[in-house]
C-alpha cells in the first residue's frame, strides 16, 4: 500500500541544502546544520549506529520501552492520534503502538521522504486497522499538522535523545512549539543523560567507524546533489566531549590545505581547520525536568535503566 506523503514545509530540500551549507561554510568556524546527515544512506548509517555496541543509547530506550509500555499506554490512554518526530526506523514506535488501547492514527514527521515511504509501507503491512499519516518535513521548522476530523487527543513520540542535538534555547524552543503543535497533549521524549565521558566518547568514536562514515556523508551528500568534489579522504571525523558544556561535538577537520570546489564556488579549507557538524548536549533527570517546565509541561513520570545511561519522561501539557 502507499501512503501520500504529506508536506509539513515547501522549500525544497536540495536548496536548503545548498543555501545552508554555502552559508555555513562562510562562517568562522565553518559550520553544517546536524538535520542535513539524514538524506537516505545518511539514514541507513544512523540505523547501523543504533545498533553498535558503543551506542547505548538506542537498546537501552528500547528495553526501558518494552519494560514500561504498558505503564505509558495507560499513560496516554485509549484512541490517541501518535506524532512521532523525526520517525527513524520505526522500531520504537512499534512497541508503542503494540502497548497502546486502539490507537486512532500515526502521523510520523520526518526530513526524509525516501526513507519515510519506505519504513511507512512496511509498518502499513503490519498494522491494517490504523491510519497512517507520514508527513515529510522539517519539525524544527515548522509543526503545522493537520487535525484528524474527528480530532483524537494526540501524544507526541520523540524518542532518541535527538533533543540533544539541540542547544539548549533551541531545545527550549522546540518543546515549547511541540506542546502547541500537540493541542493540550502529552510528550514521550527519550533524553540521553551525563555520564563517564569514556563511555560518552566510545559511542562516537565507534571501532567500526561507522560514526565517522555517517559524518562524512554529508560531504559525500553534498559531492552527490550539488556537484560538489569534497575528498572525503582528506578530512577527518572529530568527536570529543566538552565536559563544562556536558555535549559531544562532532567535527569534520581538514588535514590539509584544500580548496573545495561547490556549485561553482572555491571554498578554501586550512590544514587543521574544522566544520562543525553536531552537538549532542546530554542533560541531568533534574536539568531535563526543569526544562521541560520552562516549556509548559509538568513532567509527570520518568523511567531510567540501572546504570542511570538515559531517561524517558512522559510530560503532560499544563
Ligand atoms: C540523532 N541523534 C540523537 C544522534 C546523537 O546521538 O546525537 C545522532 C548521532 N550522531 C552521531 N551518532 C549519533
Amino acid at each position: 500500500m502507499d501512503t501520500p506523503l504529506a508536506r509539513l514545509q515547501r522549500a525544497p530540500q536540495e536548496d536548503c541544502f545548498a543555501d545552508n551549507l554555502l552559508a555555513g561554510l562562510a562562517r568562522t568556524p565553518k559550520e553544517i546544520a546536524c538535520k542535513y546527515f539524514y538524506d537516505e544512506a545518511g539514514s541507513r548509517l544512523f540505523d547501523r549506529i543504533c545498533d553498535l555496541p558503543e551506542y547505548y543509547q538506542t537498546r537501552t530506550e528500547t528495553a526501558l520501552l518494552t519494560r514500561h509500555a504498558g505503564e505509558i499506554a495507560a499513560l496516554m490512554g485509549p484512541q490517541v492520534e501518535i506524532v512521532e518526530f523525526g520517525a527513524g526506523s520505526l522500531r520504537k514506535a512499534r512497541i508503542l503502538l503494540d502497548a497502546l488501547a486502539a490507537p486512532r492514527a500515526y502521523t510520523p514527521l520526518d526530513i526524509s521522504g525516501a526513507y519515510l515511504a519506505g519504513v511507512v509501507r512496511s509498518l502499513a503491512a503490519d498494522y491494517p486497522a490504523l491510519a497512517l499519516r507520514p508527513m515529510v518535513g522539517d519539525f524544527s521548522q515548522s509543526l503545522d499538522i493537520p487535525a484528524l476530523p474527528d480530532n483524537p487527543r494526540r501524544a507526541g513520540f520523540f524518542p532518541g535523545s535527538t533533543i540533544g542535538n539541540f542547544r539548549p534555547e533551541a531545545a527550549l524552543a522546540l518543546l515549547r512549539r511541540m506542546r502547541c503543535g500537540l493541542n493540550g497533549g502529552g510528550l514521550l521524549i527519550g533524553v540521553d543523560l551525563v555520564k563517564d565521558p569514556h563511555l560518552l566518547h566510545a559511542a562516537y568514536n565507534d571501532a567500526a567507524g561507522v560514526t565517522a562514515m555517517f559524518n562524512k556523508n554529508l560531504l559525500a551528500r553534498a559531492n552527490r546533489e550539488l556537484d560538489a568534489d569534497f575528498d572525503l579522504n582528506a578530512f577527518a571525523h572529530y568527536a570529543p566531549y566538552n565536559a563544562g558544556a556536558q555535549r559531544i561535538e562532532m567535527y569534520l577537520v581538514s588535514l590539509r590545505r584544500q580548496r573545495v570546489s561547490l556549485r561553482g564556488r572555491l571554498i578554501e579549507f586550512a590544514q587543521g581547520e574544522p566544520l562543525h557538524t553536531e552537538d549532542s548536549h546530554k542533560y541531568t533527570i533534574e536539568s531535563f525536568r526543569e526544562m521541560a517546565c520552562r516549556a509548559g509541561f509538568n513532567p509527570r513520570a520518568v523511567w531510567t535503566d540501572e546504570e542511570r545511561l538515559f531517561s524517558i519522561h512522559w510530560l503532560e501539557s499544563r
